[in-house]
């Protein structure tokens, strides 16, 4: 099979394969999740120079940057969780590398998500989806697409007095496609894998809890989901290499068809 990668190659010079970005750009005025206050908070992005081609660094520019391991376009590993705290290799520097790539299905909730901002992904509209496009293939990446990318400022975490306004899975969906398909991971475009009322869901955070309880990846603050087909993608979502790290932030990018 060496001439699978011969092709690839072949293809990606000659423009037949593109990359999308599935990135947000590290900001300080991008959102992070706000829990509630009595609990410890993500930090943002934060920057400061180290140097400008002057006297601190006559010929060089560089800075350090500061920030959590959930600020961003991120990642979340198992260990993120109490239900994945014992796993083995749950943490994002002993992640295998082959979960990092891997075709990604793309389920559109975009229609819905603009009628209900607190619409909720059930294994009726998943099963709906596989009607039409197949069954999700083992081992796959699942993104639930809901536009939600194209929202900032206080819109993007859509706080209110009795807390977060945003779509996410329930807890059957999340099982079905863990345990009826045996996924390797779930993103979103939204602050977290779990809807903005996620806290009053059976279990809370059902994304979180069962994902990571099967030792299951997550990914959000993902961008340009629009760009990606339903199924034919390829995802490239490596972390940083963390030692015994929760989750890391990342370019996340896709291979398509051009
Ligand atoms: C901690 C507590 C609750 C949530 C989260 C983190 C996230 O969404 C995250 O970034 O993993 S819901
Ligand atoms: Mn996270």
């Amino acid at each position: 099979m060496t001439e699978v990668l011969q092709n690839l190659g072949a293809d990606l010079l000659a423009g037949n394969v593109k990359t999308v970005d599935l990135t947000h750009t590290l900001d300080p005025d991008f959102p992070v999740i706000v829990l509630p206050v009595e609990f410890g908070q993500c930090a943002r992005f934060r920057v400061e120079e180290v140097s400008r081609y002057d006297e601190r660094g006559p010929a060089w520019y560089w800075r350090n940057f500061t920030c959590g391991e959930h600020t961003g376009t991120h990642f979340d590993a198992p260990i993120h969780w109490i239900s994945g705290k014992d796993l083995p290799d749950a943490t994002v520097d002993t992640v295998p590398t082959s979960a990092f790539v891997r075709p990604v299905c793309v389920i559109d909730c975009s229609s819905e998500v603009a009628k209900d901002e607190d619409y909720i992904l059930t294994v009726d509209f998943i099963q709906a989806w596989e009607k039409e496009h197949g069954d999700i293939p083992e081992g796959s990446w699942v993104f639930m697409r809901t536009d939600w990318s194209k929202k900032s400022g206080a819109d993007y975490l859509n706080l209110r007095e009795d807390g977060a306004h945003s779509p996410g899975p329930d807890a059957d969906a999340v099982n079905y496609l863990i345990h009826e398909r045996n996924i390797i991971g779930f993103g979103t475009e939204t602050v977290g894998t779990d809807a903005g009322q996620a806290a009053h869901f059976e279990p809370p955070y059902p994304a979180h809890y069962h994902l990571h309880g099967n030792n299951r990846y997550g990914l959000q603050c993902l961008n340009n989901l629009d760009q990606l087909p339903p199924t034919g993608a390829i995802l490239i979502c490596p972390p940083l290499k963390i030692k015994h790290g929760s989750g890391s932030p990342l370019r996340v990018m896709a291979l398509v068809n051009a």
